[in-house]
């Protein structure tokens, strides 16, 4: 057997980071337009669209199981961040509850500053996205999405909605704020699916 060290070193390092990304430590801040002002006592979650409708306020929501995610993350406008902590409910769990329908193919995450974003369902299936409450052992910071927000990370980043407000359950695909204006429709960024055309 053969073993290129440098090879194989080169290939961990860049392993992480997909293309045209770099590394930062800092935490940017990306909003379309000033931060709503949600507290918990005024937030809610609603499910609805093709699901039994639900709506839980802060204490209901915060008493489902809550998960520990420690994972990178990956902004379009070409950050990355390792090892970011949160903690949040699974999108399985929620679909449980509320027994979204077998017809549903897309999620709309509607927020309360007016922004949505599409997601195939089978993207937030299996332990792969989060309603998440809490970041680095602290509540979320209103600029962030606090109270709570969508948490997508194998997705570029806008597909994490900030303020969640709703998930409604749909059949067919709806392009979302972003998608509607030139971002790319599902954004894998190990793809680099920036815009609509990559
Ligand atoms: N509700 C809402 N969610 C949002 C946005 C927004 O403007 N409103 N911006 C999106 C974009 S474009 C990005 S890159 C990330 C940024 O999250 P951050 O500000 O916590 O870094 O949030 C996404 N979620
Ligand atoms: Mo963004």
């Amino acid at each position: 057997m053969i073993i290129n060290k440098g090879f194989t070193q080169k290939r961990t390092s860049n392993g992480r980071l997909p293309p045209g990304q770099y590394e930062t430590k800092d935490f940017p801040v990306l909003s379309l337009g000033p931060t709503p002002r949600v507290t918990k006592e005024s937030w809610a979650l609603e499910v609805k669209g093709l699901a039994t409708p639900m709506k839980w306020n802060w204490k209901e929501f915060t008493s489902f199981p809550i998960e520990n995610i420690k994972t990178d993350i990956h902004c379009v406008t070409r950050w990355s961040k390792f090892d970011t902590m949160w903690k949040g409910v699974s999108i399985d769990h929620i679909m449980k509850k509320a027994k979204v329908s077998n017809r549903a193919t897309h999620l709309i995450a509607h927020s309360y500053d007016g922004y949505t974003t599409n997601i195939p369902i089978a993207d937030i299936m299996g332990g792969k996205a989060w309603v998440a409450i809490e970041y680095e052992g602290k509540d979320i910071e209103a600029d962030h999405g606090g109270p709570a927000r969508l948490f997508i990370p194998h997705l570029y980043f806008w597909k994490s909605a900030k303020w969640l407000k709703a998930l409604e359950f749909v059949q067919g695909d709806h392009p979302g704020f972003w998608e509607t204006r030139g971002y790319h429709n599902y954004g894998d960024p190990w793809k680099e699916q920036r815009y609509t055309f990559d």
